[in-house]
């Protein structure tokens, strides 16, 4: 029996450990605030920061270049703890400066911070009296950084906070995790809570002024009851100080998603989306997959739109640099903000589902429209707008707009845009009482847009069809979300997407999916204006453990459509038996 579940464990270990994220939220708690929640749900943009003794090593051990979370390569390389150890002697970070890391963050538009002062790999970045691997007691360096950091943020308006892997560390015989030195049967995990996780976090919470977040990582080896008296024994210290939920069971302030998760539709509660620069979060020398500006502002603006904040991590050296490209993309991303930022801070998710131009924020009696592809004909359709609007404007010079209105349509009139601008914000000052924001609202599709995509949450569906949040990784630790329809098995299995088309044209049908050996080459239809068209399945990538998903497109057919308004797409397999594939998206693209 025990067998058994181990073996269960480990075959399905990537992803149990990566949605174990979602149970550690107790939906009831979303009922409860905190009484200093309005902060951070104002604030909507944090800055993230893996800095360890990983940060020296920048993802190499042994002349081996290892991929993927770089704080995790003690785990990746297997190093002897004693070993790992010893590499504080040479970590030294000159060139740390708290108040270049503090207005960076400030130029960037960050509103809150939040840094390692202890990862998995166990070491102390702060003065830590309770144990002896730390950057004053075991490098040449000697000072506790964090002390200038707190003072260098909080100087600027931004709020300060600690991550604290409470459960995992690999230095220590009775951590979690390092099973590679020590002995699993003889951990006393009890008493690695009581003689460091518990008295650290004291220390954090006692030594370093107001900490805006305690933000906990991998929780492990503790009960409901022990966890709650857990965080008894901290909030005590800081009653203001929220506390992240994966703090486990439930007893968390806000809940944070996945690693590089965004949840597919608003969500009426306090969240967080959290996402690093590149693929890494601890510093990788060979890792430079940077995302760009523009990318980072529509992620941003794409996580308010749903209702939650965004903090973004960077991952500075072992020399206290922080990377070239994070800072000069922070910075741009800071500009847009200084501009735009009325759009993004204190707002809420908008009551427009997203459209093929973008996406919508909210504030009292104003909606914000993120307008990232322009319709050809510069008209703007906003469908659902059941208010009176009084007014539309550009947000960057002000410039009003003239609209119209057709039942709840309402068509804004827009400029031609500059093609450059990563998102460019109109604002809708209207009366009345902002509708509730429709999930079963049809998906619009244009011909104004090169391509129309119809994700997955959309579906409506029949029998054993399901919507799932799909976790699995690129590199080692680097996770990727998708939302896809699965458990198609048989033609009673359908997924539904309910449409409106807005202009009559010719409309290429595209299946984006994943499908492994198993379901390749089976058949499969869709159904569109009423005619039914097959398939064969591509195969595409094998998921598993140890593989990732690949998505590919398949065009399966053209549409001709006469006349504007609402149709449906209908996807099922055409036999029995095994599941056709992972269906993603259905993406309409207009044939010019
Ligand atoms: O700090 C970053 C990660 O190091 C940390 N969270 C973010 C913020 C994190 N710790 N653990 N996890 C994320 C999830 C761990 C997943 C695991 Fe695995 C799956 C551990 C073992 C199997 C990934 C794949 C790591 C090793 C193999």
């Amino acid at each position: 029996m025990i067998l058994k579940r181990l073996m269960l464990v480990s075959l399905l270990g990537v992803a149990l450990a990566a949605n174990a994220q979602d149970e550690m939220w107790d939906k009831s708690a979303s009922g409860r605030q905190h009484p200093n929640i309005q902060w951070f749900k104002e604030a909507k943009f944090g800055m993230f920061i893996h800095w360890g003794l990983y940060s020296k090593l920048g993802g190499v051990w042994n002349n081996k270049r290892y991929y993927g979370s770089g704080e995790w390569l003690m785990n990746q390389a297997k190093v002897p703890a004693d070993i790992y150890a010893a590499e504080a002697a040479t970590f030294n970070p000159v060139n740390f400066n708290a108040d270049e890391w503090a207005s960076l963050a400030k130029e960037a538009g960050i509103r809150y911070m939040v840094i390692t002062a202890k990862h998995h790999e166990g070491f102390a970045m702060y003065d830590s009296k309770v144990s002896d691997f730390t950057i004053v007691k075991s490098t040449p360096y000697k000072k506790d950084p964090m002390k200038a950091l707190a003072d260098a943020t909080r100087k600027r308006g931004i709020q300060f906070g600690f991550y604290y892997s409470q459960f995992l560390d690999w230095h220590e015989p009775n951590g979690g995790g390092n099973r590679w030195d020590f002995d699993e049967s003889k951990k006393d995990y009890q008493r690695y809570y009581r003689e460091k996780s518990i008295p650290q976090l004291k220390e954090l919470l006692t030594g370093y002024g107001p900490l805006g977040i305690v933000w906990f990582d991998m929780p492990g080896g503790l009960t409901k009851q022990q966890t709650q008296q857990l965080v008894d024994s901290l909030r005590v210290l800081q009653p203001a100080s929220l506390f992240s939920s994966r703090v486990g069971q439930g007893l968390g302030d806000y809940r944070d998603f996945g690693d590089s998760e965004v949840p597919p539709a608003p969500i009426n509660e306090v969240w967080e989306s959290i996402y690093t620069h590149n693929d890494s979060w601890g510093y990788i020398e060979h890792d430079m997959n940077f995302k760009s500006p523009r990318e980072i502002i529509r992620l941003l603006a794409n996580v308010a739109s749903k209702g939650g904040n965004l903090m973004l991590n960077v991952g500075p050296d072992g020399k206290g640099n922080i990377p070239y490209y994070s800072v000069q993309y922070l910075k741009a991303t800071g500009k847009w903000l200084q501009q735009n930022g009325e759009s993004i801070y204190g707002t809420t998710y908008g009551f427009i589902p997203a459209q093929p131009w973008g996406v919508t924020t909210a504030k009292p009696g104003k909606l914000y429209l993120h307008i990232l592809d322009r319709p050809a004909d510069g008209k703007l359709l906003l469908p659902g707008c059941a208010v009176t609007v009084s007014k539309v404007y550009t947000l960057v010079g002000k410039r009003v707009l003239s609209f119209a209105k057709k039942g709840t349509d309402v068509i804004v009139n827009i400029p031609g845009m500059d093609a450059q601008s990563p998102n460019t914000v109109l604002v809708v000052e209207y009366q009345g009482k902002a509708p509730a924001y429709d999930t079963a609202a049809p998906v619009t599709v244009s011909a104004q847009f090169s391509v129309n995509t119809i994700e997955a949450v959309h579906a409506k569906m029949t029998d054993s069809a399901r919507v799932k949040s799909l976790t699995y990784s690129h590199y080692f630790g680097d996770w990727k979300h998708s939302v896809c329809v699965t458990n198609m098995m048989g033609p009673k299995d359908e997924a539904r997407f309910d449409i409106r088309i807005t202009e009559a044209a010719d409309y290429k049908v595209i299946l984006e999916y994943a499908c492994n050996a198993e379901s390749g080459r089976q058949e499969g239809s869709v159904l569109v204006n009423d005619k039914e068209y097959l398939f064969r399945t591509l195969r595409s990538s094998e998921f598993d453990k140890s593989n990732p998903l690949m998505f590919i497109q398949h065009a399966v057919a053209i549409t001709t459509i006469g006349q504007p308004g609402l149709y449906t797409i209908a996807v099922k397999p055409l036999q029995q038996g095994k599941e056709l594939f992972k269906l993603k998206s259905v993406r309409l693209e207009p044939i010019k």
